[in-house]
């Protein structure tokens, strides 16, 4: 094992547990296997069979392909395939959330219904779909057809970014970036990149900014908003995350993958009287479910299932021996998964036509039959249970609060009726708000497991930056113990009032990846709010992704930058090798979209410059300079002292998936009718 492994304790005792066992993982896997330096850094091209040419050594900025193509060239083409495949992966998950959609209003898809109508009609209205007077179905059918439109409509633009500001989508406009439809402009970046088309590096860079739109302001915007109307807006709610959450007398299930409608399904099913009957005959106390990665968030996020870990941890979870059945759908699984399932009693259980893993069990998921679908696979799971050899699960399981959306952050800042950002914008304006961090994104071996965002959320909340999370960096956020309400007593004193007066913790939990798209939107807010400038990129914020692996990643940090954010990624620059691609990301995209994207692996010099960006951006607006001497302690709220009693209870009773925070009356949203693993 080499020595950058994790902070997390929980990975550290089964990475050793592994090693006992003779047992292979990413972490070990990574010792062995060093990344290529030259694809690594963007310098291989092989896009063709007269290659692939690598442009290595000192001239390599002078030398080119059998081509020609020159070293900008075959960075920017790489970059620009990376964020068409993460645009891809994003919207056509927000695809099939729109063909349940469909399935729903049509009558088809037994057990989902339209469970947020107030977000059903909020999304018609951006879209422009009449709702006065209508049936629910009729309006959902047409949001359905009208995100489907997205697409593949031959005219128009993406509807979604009208709800960029104004200023944006001028800008937008005058700089022909605005999306047109999803497909194509994956495919126009396909074509582009392919052998001797598009050879210029700032054109073919520029079409990928374009392409990213499609996901931030489409297919990601499409998958939360439907999210948000099948399964309910988050709001606030407590629960438990890592290892520790695995029950050594229960049947446990983990869903991994990134879509919500199996696994909400799934939820529904370890919550059946006669299941947990079934479970209860076989010997087990109950039945569990947990989850790694963003399905995981996706049900924390509205039902306070536990997530098991981020995405390293996919491995460790099997390594307890405790996981009757993964149940995947699609990203960010393993196929190490396969051959490591075979080696314990762990079923794991591919669900989508699209995914599929040698060693899986394959039952195919469809909304059609997603109640008997779940049902199967959780009797499957139960009669695993009496296969289970030695059990070592790592008991560390720490509290946490999740569930914020953009919807609920305009309830506690004035009621749903006058929702508005105002307490936020002046706390930034006075100077108790030194800025906004967003910090997101997975987990890489090639950097120590979670440090990077763990250092970032802690040195950010000590400085009175407030921080949103999402997606794997959210849950190494709250494996630190950084989204519990103990975390004010890290914050600055000016973090530290403003988050009692509005009553909401200083680093909030907006999802998963795909719910980046809340982070926009917010930001799209706060800029039009008054105060602050009149767009992203005049406000004080900044997002990070340290530990950045795939290729989704780069879509969205793409897709902030040209929304104009500044975006800074850790771990290494897939267009390092070529000088001109990495000043046309980042002097030159701020000079055209006000927002870019830098590299910096080093996790001071990414704090550093993050605070620079935040205090440059106040100066700009004539911000009061920031100063935390001048703020002090308000004491504790009623809201905190309430959370954390109510905290204090958790070792005695169950708290996961209970709200703890007031909700607005008429609020639509539900957290489910019980406890996980309660007796029904
Ligand atoms: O979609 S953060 S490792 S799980 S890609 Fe994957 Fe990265 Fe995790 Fe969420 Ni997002
Ligand atoms: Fe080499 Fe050009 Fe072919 Fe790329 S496209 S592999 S640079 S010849």
């Amino acid at each position: 094992m080499g020595d950058a492994t994790s902070i997390d304790p929980a990975a550290l005792e089964m990475l050793q547990h592994a090693e006992g066992c003779g047992i292979d993982t990413a972490f070990s896997r990574a010792d062995k296997m060093k990344p290529c330096p030259i694809g690594e850094t963007g310098a291989c091209c092989r896009i063709c069979s007269m290659g692939p040419c690598r442009l290595v050594g000192k001239d390599a900025e002078e030398k080119t392909g059998i081509c020609g193509a020159d070293l900008p060239t075959i960075a920017a083409r790489h970059f620009a395939r990376q964020v068409a495949g993460g645009v891809a992966a994003h919207s056509d998950h927000g695809r099939d959330m729109a063909m349940t959609l469909r399935a729903v209003a049509k009558g088809e898809a037994p057990g989902y219904k339209v469970k947020d109508e107030q977000k059903l009609m909020s999304v018609a209205g951006y879209m422009g779909i009449a709702t006065k007077g209508r049936e629910v179905n009729d309006i959902a059918l047409d949001v359905a057809d009208k995100a489907l439109e997205q697409f593949g409509q031959p005219h128009g633009e993406i509807v979604g970014t009208r709800r960029a500001t104004p200023k944006r989508q001028a800008l937008w406009k005058k700089l022909n970036l605005t999306p047109r439809a999803i497909d194509r402009e994956v495919t126009e970046v396909m074509h582009r990149t392919h052998e001797g088309v598009d050879l210029d590096a700032e054109n073919i860079l520029k079409s990928a900014l374009r392409c990213s739109l499609a996901d931030g302001w489409g297919g990601a915007m499409i998958s939360t908003d439907i999210s948000d109307i099948l399964f309910g807006t988050p709001s606030p709610l407590s629960s438990e995350v890592n290892l520790g959450v695995l029950k050594d007398d229960q049947v446990n299930v983990v869903v991994h993958g990134h879509e919500p409608t199996l696994s909400a399904m799934l939820v529904e099913a370890s919550r059946d009287p006669e299941l947990i009957e079934y479970a209860r005959s076989k010997g087990a106390k109950g039945i569990n479910l947990a989850g790694i990665c963003c399905t995981s968030n996706e049900i924390l996020m509205r039902y306070g299932i536990p997530p098991a870990g981020n995405f390293l941890h996919q491995e460790l979870a099997v390594l307890t021996g405790s996981v009757e059945a993964m149940v995947v759908d699609v990203q960010c699984i393993m196929q190490a998964l396969g051959p490591l399932a075979q080696r314990f009693h762990t079923k794991l259980i591919t669900t989508s036509p699209k995914a599929k893993i040698p060693g899986a069990t394959h039952i195919e998921f469809d909304e059609h039959r997603a109640p008997e679908t779940a049902a199967e696979i959780m009797r499957l799971a139960i009669d695993n249970y009496a296969n289970r050899g030695a059990v070592h699960i790592p008991n560390y399981h720490e509290p946490l609060i999740a569930g914020f959306s953009h919807e609920y952050l305009n309830y506690m800042q004035g009621g749903f009726h006058r929702g508005s950002f105002r307490p936020l914008n002046d706390a930034i304006i006075a100077g108790r708000i030194r800025g906004l961090a967003g910090v997101v994104g997975c987990n890489n071996v090639r950097v120590t497991q979670d440090e990077g965002i763990v250092e970032m959320i802690k040195n950010f909340v000590a400085k009175d930056v407030m921080v949103v999370v999402t997606g794997c960096a959210a849950t190494a956020g709250a494996k630190a113990g950084y989204l519990s309400p103990e975390i004010l007593d890290a914050c600055g004193p000016g973090l530290r009032e403003v988050m009692e007066a509005i009553g909401i913790p200083p680093v909030l939990h907006l999802g998963s990846c795909v719910d980046n798209s809340r982070i926009l939107t917010v930001l799209t807010q706060v800029a039009t709010e008054g105060g602050l400038g009149d767009d992203i990129d005049d406000l004080p914020a900044v997002g990070l992704c340290p530990e950045w692996m795939c290729e989704k990643a780069i879509a969205i940090g793409t897709y902030f930058a040209a929304s104009g954010a500044h975006v800074i990624f850790g771990v290494s620059s897939p267009v390092k090798a070529s000088s001109v691609a990495t000043e046309l990301m980042t002097t030159g995209w701020e000079a055209m979209v006000g927002g870019d994207l830098e590299f910096i692996p080093d996790w001071d010099e990414m704090l550093a410059r993050s605070l620079e960006l935040i205090d440059a951006k106040r100066a700009a607006l004539k911000l009061k300079e920031y100063d935390p001497s001048q703020f002090g302690d308000s004491g504790d709220s009623p809201y905190f002292a309430a959370i954390r009693e109510y905290l204090d209870e958790a070792g005695k009773a169950e708290t996961v998936g209970s709200a703890v925070y007031p909700l607005a009356e008429g609020h639509s949203h539900d957290h489910g009718h019980s406890h996980v693993g309660e007796d029904a």
